[in-house]
This record gives structure tokens, sequence and C-alpha cells, in this order.
């Protein structure tokens, strides 16, 4: 089932998400539910504060060829960082049609915990690296634009009110 994804403003994009104490067959059903959201939409992450859900689950695939290479990461948590940094012109699908350039580390290595309840570990480079830190900030509240001055942040959020505004009035 796809979801309907929160747009920024919104007090549940700034909340820190609570940890997943079980894996159980409805964690199993938002996974699938935020793989469909986020192939939908589509983008190559998704955490669950995003469809409303603030638990500490995220979904990415940054193939941008080839096989899907979907992956589901519970309580996701990074464990080294490298000094060097890489920059993205990121976005976010809570904030659509903005852009900006974020630095970030070039590589991290993240540990997590699967749909199996198995615990696994991983480094990520290039934009898996960049995507999964991301994800981890949304389950921390925060968002891409929290990296940017203030002026630009107020700027993008102006227009994600209007946005809303817009939408609302449908
Ligand atoms: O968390 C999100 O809002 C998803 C976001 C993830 C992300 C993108 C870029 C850098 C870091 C994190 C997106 O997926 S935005 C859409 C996007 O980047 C994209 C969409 C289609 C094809 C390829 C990329
Ligand atoms: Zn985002």
């Amino acid at each position: 089932m796809i979801r309907d994804i929160l747009i920024h403003p919104d007090p549940r994009l700034k909340k820190p998400c609570e940890p997943v104490a079980e894996v159980t067959a409805e964690l199993a059903q938002l996974a699938a539910d935020m793989l469909e959201t986020m192939y939908d939409a589509p983008g190559v992450g998704l955490a669950a504060p995003q469809v409303g859900v603030m638990k500490r689950i995220l979904v990415m695939d940054c193939i941008k060829e080839g096989p899907p290479e979907p992956m589901v990461l519970i309580n996701p948590s990074v464990v080294w960082a490298s000094e060097d940094l890489s920059s993205y012109e990121e976005g976010c699908l809570s904030i659509p049609d903005q852009y900006a350039e974020v630095k970030r580390p070039a590589q991290v290595k993240v540990r997590w915990t699967g749909l199996d309840g198995a615990e696994q570990e991983r480094q990520f480079e290039g934009l898996w690296a960049t995507c999964v830190q991301h994800e981890i900030d949304h389950l921390d509240g925060k968002l891409f634009i929290d990296y940017l001055g203030p002026l630009k942040r107020q700027m993008i959020t102006r227009k994600m009110e209007k946005l809303k505004r817009e939408m609302a009035r449908g």
C-alpha cells in the first residue's frame, strides 16, 4: 500500500523516533509499504516518520540502473564515519522540488537490525552513504535544510507552507 508522505513543516518531521523493540509482521508490512511508497514517489530512500510512523526504520535503494537492491534498516546507527567529506545536491520527498548542497562524511559504517532480526553491518559510500545519513537524520528529527543558513532554510520553509496551503485548497 502506498502511504501519504508528510510535507515539511510538520511537527512529526522534527521529533526523534522511538527504537523498534521487536520485529513483527506489522513492522514487515510497514517496510513493504515504505518501499512501495519510495519507488512510487520516486525516491532513493524513505524514513518511517515521513509516513507519520515514529519508529526507527528506514528503507533505501540507490541503484540507478539494473536490478533493484531494496534495503530495510531497523534501529540503524553510524558506528564509524570517514574524516573526508563529500558534497551532494540533496532533495527530500518531504520538501518537494527543493535541492541544496550538503556536506557529509564520504563513507560511513552503519549497524542495524534486519527484518530477520539479525544484526548487520556495512560500509557505504557514494550516494548510498549520503542517503543513509539523510535517512538516519530523519529518524533523529533532522532535515537536510537544517544544514543550511537560516535565510535559505526560511525561504524553503515559506515555499513549503505555500505549497501546503495550495494542496489543502485542492
Ligand atoms: O528521504 C527522502 O526524502 C528521500 C530522498 C533521499 C535522498 C536523496 C538525495 C540525497 C540524499 C537523500 C530522495 O529520494 S529525493 C529524490 C531523489 O533523490 C531521486 C529520485 C529519483 C531518482 C533518483 C533520485
Ligand atoms: Zn528526506
